[in-house]
C-alpha cells in the first residue's frame, strides 16, 4: 500500500465481500469498495492527467507534497485522501476471530499509557467517531514525538497532511454504514471493534 502510484488501480480485496458479515454486509462492501473507493481512484487519475510531475510521486509523497497547483489542489487532495484513507481502512479490517482484534506489543503499551486501558480507548474513540458532523473520519495517530492521539478530520483529509502517522481508520461517512445500519452510526461503530485490526508499531530506539 505505501507504494500506490499513478496510474492508480483498485487493489484486489484481501477477503470476500461477505467475509465481514454480520458486522458489515456484503451489499455495503460491494458499494463501498467497488463504487466509492473505485471512484476516488478514477477521479485521482483524472485530476493528475495534466501534471506529469505529480504523476511521478507515490501516494504518500503526493499527500505530503507542499506544492500543488492551486487549480488542482482540491481535486487532487480530496481524491488522493480518499484513495489513501480507503485503502488503509479496508486493509485494517479482517473477518472476526481470524485475528485478535486488540492491539499488541508496543501499540498496546502506548494505548494503556495514553488512555489508561484499551476499554477506555474504545470508549473515547467511539464518542469521537460519533461526534463527526457531516462526512469524515476518526483516526488514532502517532505524533512525531511518538505520542498517541485520537482525532477526527472532515471529508477525505488525512493525518499525513499534518505530519501525523495514522494507525486506526474509522470511516464514518454515511456510505460506510447506511445500507445496513441506517442512521444508527453507534451500532456501526460497535460492529467495527469486532473486525478492526491494529498494526504493529515499532518501538523507537534511542541512542
Ligand atoms: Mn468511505
Amino acid at each position: 500500500m505505501p507504494f500506490l502510484s499513478y496510474p492508480y488501480e483498485l487493489p484486489p480485496m484481501q477477503y470476500a465481500y461477505d467475509a465481514l458479515e454480520p458486522y458489515i454486509s456484503a451489499e455495503i462492501m460491494h458499494y463501498h469498495y467497488d463504487k466509492h473507493f473505485n471512484a476516488y481512484i478514477a477521479n485521482l487519475n483524472k485530476a493528475l492527467v495534466p501534471y506529469p510531475e505529480l504523476q511521478r510521486l507515490n501516494l504518500n509523497q503526493l499527500l505530503t507534497n507542499p506544492w500543488l497547483p492551486a487549480e488542482a489542489y482540491l481535486p487532487i487532495m480530496r481524491n488522493a485522501g480518499g484513495v489513501y484513507n480507503h485503502s488503509m481502512y479496508f486493509s485494517l479490517l479482517a473477518p472476526h476471530s481470524e485475528l485478535k482484534h486488540e492491539p499488541t506489543g508496543y501499540l498496546a503499551e502506548l494505548i494503556d499509557a495514553s488512555f489508561g486501558s484499551f476499554e477506555n480507548f474504545k470508549a473515547r474513540f467511539t464518542s469521537l467517531a460519533l461526534s463527526v458532523f457531516g462526512s469524515g473520519w476518526a483516526f488514532l495517530v502517532l505524533t512525531p514525538d511518538n505520542e498517541l492521539k485520537a482525532l477526527t478530520l472532515k471529508n477525505q483529509e488525512t493525518p499525513l497532511s499534518y505530519n501525523l502517522k495514522p494507525v486506526t481508520f474509522f470511516d464514518v461517512w454515511e456510505h460506510a454504514y447506511y445500507l445496513q445500519y441506517k442512521n444508527d452510526r453507534a451500532e456501526y461503530i460497535k460492529a467495527l471493534w469486532n473486525i478492526v485490526v491494529f498494526p504493529e508499531i515499532e518501538q523507537p530506539s534511542f541512542g
